[in-house]
This record gives structure tokens, sequence and C-alpha cells, in this order.
């Protein structure tokens, strides 16, 4: 089980189980706002992405709807646009599903916010599977996704949608199938504050907003921690960032993963500072200066002395009757 078993009491703690369930047999699950965040949490995001909005297209908030008729943008890589965000990240219900789907080490590939107005049109029905060349998923989920709704979610305001149990079918629609689901599928009817989970198997899309004012949502991808992310979250965290969050936030951010290495192999000293083991979802305790964010890496460098004491180590272990497989499972 590893950390699995941990994991399953604290999402049992959160009074979770149910939506384990769901995860399972309809291929997504649907958190209430109450098991998110208190209500000022809704609405304090809420004006933090209508803030990001009307900074990066330069107007003011009032003049958003206007701006969005019959538009859509998904607002790419806000995480460092407003520290409040980094709480999203790290939310307890729904960090603790998408480990249950991709694993307690799991990194961030995406966090982005989507802005819809009235006569947006919906998204077609797709996974969010990116292995193309690998078109047949394994059972497991490579990457997990929430959307954080901000607004109230019904089939006319655009509503997010699914194909319940398409998980199963470990594919890619067809073209085909993508057109004959678009107005078949489940919307999602959730209030504001809601946050909705899926793995990367099951297929979805969203139907056309025909109601007046913005559609608002936060969205998030996690990725297994061997994957390229989708944006770079490694190259641009701050110590400063990583000293104001537990240490699970750190994890996030994969800056102390050993790839890709050098002439050298791995940086032995780096990887032996790294956060391990399971880190709780309740943890809410500032990582202080334990962590720094990566050095500039030689890759090209042949360290000779690092180098002849990993093969001194390799042989100490031998000589313990020790296998890797002991080391990575303990
Ligand atoms: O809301 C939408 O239009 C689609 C959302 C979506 O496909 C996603 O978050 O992966």
């Amino acid at each position: 089980m590893g950390s699995r078993s941990a994991l399953y009491r604290e999402l049992k703690e959160l009074d979770l189980i149910e939506n384990i369930a769901e995860l399972d047999a309809f291929g997504y699950t649907i958190i209430p706002p109450e098991k998110v965040g208190p209500p000022e949490q809704h609405e304090n995001m809420k004006q933090a992405v209508l803030r990001v909005a009307a900074s990066r297209k330069g107007c003011a908030i009032d003049e958003l709807p206007q701006f969005f008729s019959k538009g859509q943008e998904l607002m790419r890589f806000i995480l460092w646009d407003d520290p409040i965000f980094e709480k999203v990240v790290l939310t307890p219900s729904a960090l603790g599903l998408i480990q249950w789907l991709v694993g307690t080490d799991c990194v961030l590939s995406l966090f982005d916010s989507w802005i819809k107005g009235k006569g947006a049109l919906g998204t077609d029905i797709h996974t969010d599977w990116a292995q193309f060349d690998m078109p047949t998923m394994p059972p497991e989920a490579f990457g997990a996704n929430f959307n954080y709704v901000l607004t109230d979610y019904t089939k006319e305001d655009g509503a997010l949608s699914f194909v319940p149990g398409s998980h199963r079918w470990r594919r890619w629609p067809s073209h085909e199938e993508a057109a004959y689901w678009k107005d078949k599928a489940e919307p999602v009817e959730a209030r504001a504050g809601s946050i909705i989970i899926w793995g990367d198997h099951l297929w979805h899309g969203s139907y056309n907003k025909d109601t007046e004012g913005l559609r608002i949502m936060i969205l998030g991808m996690y990725n297994r921690a061997h994957m390229q992310t989708q944006e770079g979250f490694r190259e641009t965290v701050t110590d400063e960032a990583l000293a104001r969050n537990p240490v699970r936030f750190t994890r996030l951010m994969n800056i102390y993963h050993s790839m890709p290495s050098g002439r050298s192999g791995r940086d032995a000293e780096r990887a032996s500072e790294a956060p391990r083991g399971y880190n709780s979802l309740f943890d809410t305790e500032p990582a202080g200066d334990k962590f720094t964010t990566e050095g500039k890496r030689d890759l090209l460098s042949y360290d000779r002395e690092a180098t002849n004491a990993q093969m001194k180590a390799q042989e100490e272990l031998a000589a313990t009757g020790k296998t890797w497989p002991d080391l990575y499972h303990g």
C-alpha cells in the first residue's frame, strides 16, 4: 500500500470515501463548497481571478463582461499572480482525491483560470491524456484535474460536461464519438465554490454559455512526478514561496527531482536533502528555509570525487545484502 494507507485514513477523516467510489464508478466527483473552504475564500478567489484578467487585458474589472462577450480565454500560468492561489493547490480535500488518482508524490503541471462570456462556445469532448503516441491508456491515470468553479454551473451557464464511465474505455474519443457526445454528455450542476475532480482518462467537454455574466473557474492539473509539466513551476518558484508554504508545496514544484542528470549522475548531496515520505494533507506549517530552489547545475562537468564516492556506496550496499528495491520501499 505504501503511502496510500496514510492517504486513505486522511480521506476518511475528511469524509471523502464516497468521492473515491464516485471516481471509480463515474470517473469524476464534485467536492461541495463547504469541504473546499469558508464562503469568503471562494469570493476572494473570484476577485483575485478578475484582478488578474483585468490587469492582463488592460481594462477595468467591470469592463470584463464586455471584453469577453462571445469570447473566452484559458488564462495561463496564474499561480504567481497572487499568493492567494498557492492555497488552492494545497486544498486538503482536492489534493487528497487527486493523490488518490496520481500518487502522493504527484507534481503540479498546470494552474490557470478560464473565463467565458455570454455566447462563448462549449469545449469539444476530449480527454486530458497527453501521451499521443501511446493511444491505449494504462489502468492508472497519469494526470488528474480539478476545476474550482467560482460562479454557479448549470448547463445554460456553459457547465463542464462528462461522459460518465468513459474512463474505463481507456482511449481518446474519435471525431465521430466526440461529435455524438457533445450534446448528450452529463452537465455538471454545481454551486460556486465547488471543486470537480477527474482523471485524464475521462471524456469531457462543456456546453455553450447562453446566460449573461461571466463563467469563472480556476483549473489545475497534477502529473506523476516523472512527467514533463505543462507549465514551468520548477523554473520559476522562489525560495520565499517555498518558505511560506508547507513541505508538500516544495514537492509539488518538483525542484528536488533528480532528473535530468549530467555527467556526474544525480546530485547525491541535494538528493539527501529532498523531502520524502508521506506529507499529511493537514500540514500547514511553513517550511521556512528548509528547502531551496535548485542552484545552477553544471550538467557537463564530471565530478571524479563524487562519482568515486557513489561507487563505494554501492559496494557497501551490496555488502549489506540490500538491493535497490529495498531502498525504494524502505
Ligand atoms: O470548461 C470547459 O470549457 C472545459 C474544461 C476542460 O476541458 C478542462 O478543464 O480540462
